[in-house]
């Protein structure tokens, strides 16, 4: 990540709350991914610290160490044992899709699922 760019993004006022939610993200993998190892990357530990802290309604009951250790290994796509910033991104694009259905089926279907995202 290049720092200043990071300074410039972060000091800006988002002016959308999709903006805001995009530094949120952004914000929230670094307070994880800061406290050992690479800066850059949530290791085994600072992955469940993440999910337990910030994920945990919706983890639900499954806040189990086999729980973590399955949503690492599926995160770790090139499996160097760290989830990194993009590999964290597709969990949370996951989870906001698995949200938006649940609306949807609470809204009785009004819209389709999947589309051009699928
Ligand atoms: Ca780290
Ligand atoms: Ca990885």
């Amino acid at each position: 990540m290049h720092d200043s760019f990071m300074f410039h993004f972060m000091s800006k006022e988002p002016s959308s709350n999709l903006e805001s939610a995009m530094q949120m993200l952004i914000k929230t993998f670094h307070k994880y991914s800061g406290k050992e190892g690479d800066k850059y990357t949530l290791s085994r530990s600072e992955l469940k610290e993440l999910l337990l802290e910030e994920l945990g309604s919706y983890l639900g009951s499954s806040k189990d160490n086999e729980a973590v250790e399955k949503v690492m290994n599926d995160l770790d796509a090139n499996n160097d044992g760290e989830v990194d910033f993009t590999e964290f991104i597709i969990l949370m694009g996951a989870l906001t899709v698995a949200c938006n259905d649940f609306f949807l089926d609470k809204r009785g279907r009004v819209g389709k699922v999947g589309g051009r995202w699928g």
